[in-house]
């Protein structure tokens, strides 16, 4: 839906300038900060882990967390999903699925069809902020929660419907204002899929407004190809320690990203199976028995600046290294600072960051501990109990459990960050008090049928595995001649800086070239395991599977690699999205197993070097 002069009239908004004006049902927005409600003490700890305080002032807890819809299935699509791009000019997709017969029309596996438009629409990130147009997924940002389940394979329509907007901020100023900024090319990621290619919202196959992308989301545990089986109990193929859990898509179109997702085009999908039913009252004698339903509740956490002058969300443009975005108002769900009504039992709380470049470190008030039960969505072996999780970095994900049991009823509990982030380099030191971003007010009693087991989901066993056609290879991450760089150079559209084979095990190092920098780096289609870090073998939360590793300033990782099942390119970046648009990103293309690349050099995308056979060390 494109937003016109007169909707803006009748909403209150003045023309594109966002000049508020009273109207009926609307209220007039005055600038507040001469009368602003927040005590001295607050505004300086939001001062010092925040950063300057540039956005108008508003009122904490205000508002309620809103708690994104789950999205329903259709009957059918129009005209119907096919392998095969369609000649209907809406179609924006080029590329054949792969697999698309045994995977998506398999009669024991029907396929669940689901449809999306991503539009503009009018949105309150507070009552003392103006209704303002920003992008989303049918009218929500974040957009609507998926819930896909490991057996049952889904189609995707996603429909690009946002208006034009040129790209390009004023040149005289600093700022570039919500209408002003935000690409209409766009290419949707499921982070942490494991989805071929040409469904996964991959920077190159992005699609222009007017149009739609079928994206197939096979929901079969990881490397199924190699190992078909499906287990007692379960109704996938393949290895269930291989499933994913807390999931999260965002616009991944290349040099837009950061704008696209600040923006708000981000949402949340979760992937449930026998052992994660999603059910706690489950009778499955296998299932864990989580809380679910209205007890398993997605946050997704996001920073943005605001004018002080007009209220609207903008874009600091100012930032001539590409550093980074680093906001002042934390936003829960898509609000400032909300409450969120709990009862006296326990919940499981799904975060996600969202970025665009900030980093979290989440504590409870009241000396509340948390039980950390997943690392980037992934299921633990075991529950782990601490005053505060993993470290939260740009698209990371954890799944905790909160147990409000034995809180009385009108206690209010904040959940606070405490890690001082000010600019987009990198995380500074933690704060003994942090900004609250979300107060919990415990307001009722309920049943809880829920368990928080001891034993969770067993880590894969890869202790057979060996590299094969490649020993090991090495990433640096750097900044040279005012780029954000992979091995030296930014992102050139149509570059491979590595070629790998299917069913091949390899060993990857990602260093960071320094500067003082922190990268969040993100492997698309493929968890790793990290192995060592700094030299040193990890071990608890950290030994688990992941997609986005933390690579400190001067720090150096190693990972078990896999690449199974699907063939084609695939992105490896910094999850700072300002580095990744700035192009701090390479493509790893997965080769068939009879062609075997020179792992030495980079190599345009055409030169395949067949007749290689290596065997395994
Ligand atoms: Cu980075």
């Amino acid at each position: 839906m494109t937003i016109s002069r007169r909707d803006m009239m009748k909403w209150g908004l003045a023309a594109a300038a966002g000049l508020w004006i009273p109207g009926k049902g609307s209220r007039a927005w005055s600038h507040p900060q001469s009368t602003c409600p927040i005590s001295e003490e607050a505004k300086e700890i939001a001062d010092r882990i925040l950063g300057d305080w540039k956005s108008p002032c508003t009122r904490p807890f205000a508002v309620p967390m809103p708690v994104p819809p789950v999205q329903q299935p259709m009957g059918l699509l129009n005209p119907a999903p096919a392998k095969d791009p369609s000649s209907d000019p809406r179609d924006g997709r080029t590329l054949s699925h792969q697999q698309f017969e045994s995977l998506f029309q398999n009669p024991e596996r029907p396929v669940t069809l689901y449809e999306v438009r991503q539009q503009e629409f009018l949105h309150s990130f507070h009552p003392d902020l103006p209704l303002q147009p920003i992008w989303g997924f049918n009218g929500h940002s974040p957009g609507p929660v998926y819930h896909g389940r490991y057996g049952r394979p889904m189609i995707l329509r996603n429909w690009n419907w946002l208006p034009d907007v040129a790209n390009k901020p004023p040149k005289d100023s600093s700022k570039a204002k919500v209408h002003e900024f935000g690409c209409h090319f766009v290419s949707t990621h499921l982070h942490n899929g494991h989805t071929a290619p040409e469904s996964d919202g991959n920077p190159r196959n992005f699609w222009k407004n007017g149009t739609f992308y079928d994206q197939c989301f096979a929901n079969q545990y990881a490397g199924y190809s190699t190992d078909p089986r499906v287990r007692d109990g379960y109704s996938a193929a393949g290895d269930p320690s291989e499933a994913l859990g807390t999931l999260w898509y965002h616009d991944h179109m290349h040099e837009a990203t950061a704008a696209n997702v600040y923006k708000g085009l981000t949402g949340m999908f979760l992937l449930f199976d026998e052992l994660d039913s999603g059910n706690e009252q489950d009778p499955n004698p296998m299932a864990l028995r989580l809380p679910s339903g209205e007890f398993d509740v997605p946050i997704l956490l996001t920073d943005k600046v605001f004018d002080p002058a007009d209220g609207l969300l903008y874009l600091d443009t100012s930032d001539k290294d590409s550093k980074g975005i680093v906001g002042d108002k934390v936003l829960v769900n898509g609000v400032i600072q909300p409450y969120f009504q709990v009862a006296r039992r326990k919940y499981r709380f799904r975060f996600v960051n969202a970025g665009p470049s900030r980093f979290y470190q989440l504590f409870l008030s009241h000396g509340m501990t948390f039980t950390q039960i997943s690392n980037d969505g992934n299921l633990l072996e075991r529950p782990v109990e601490r005053h505060t999780p993993t470290r939260l970095g740009v698209a990371e994900r954890i799944d905790v459990i909160i147990d409000f049991s034995k809180a009385k009823l009108g206690d209010q509990i904040c959940l606070e960050n405490r890690l001082r982030h000010i600019n987009g380099a990198k995380p500074a030191d933690i704060e003994s008090k942090g900004v609250p971003l979300l107060r919990f007010d415990v307001v009722r009693d309920a049943p809880d049928p829920s368990r928080v087991p001891e034993v969770l989901r067993k880590r894969p066993d890869v202790s057979g595995e060996r590299p094969r056609c490649a020993a090991k290879r090495t990433f640096e991450f750097d900044r040279r001649n005012g780029s954000w760089t992979v091995n030296g150079t930014p992102y050139r559209d149509g570059e491979v800086i590595a070629h790998v084979r299917r069913n091949s095990d390899e060993l990857w190092v990602f260093k960071n070239g320094g500067g003082g920098w922190d990268h969040p780096i993100h492997v698309h289609h493929n968890e790793f395991l990290l192995r060592t870090r700094n030299g040193l073998s990890v071990a608890d939360i950290e030994a688990g599977r992941k997609d986005v590793v933390r690579l400190d300033p001067g720090g150096e990782v190693e990972l078990l690699m896999r690449f199974r099942d699907f063939t084609g390119q695939y992105p490896i970046h910094c999850h700072n999205v300002l580095h990744e648009d700035h192009a701090m990103m390479g493509m790893f293309h997965i080769l068939d197993e009879d062609i075997c690349p020179d792992t030495d050099k980079p190599t345009e995308d055409k030169e395949k070097r067949p007749g290689c056979h290596h065997r395994p060390h």
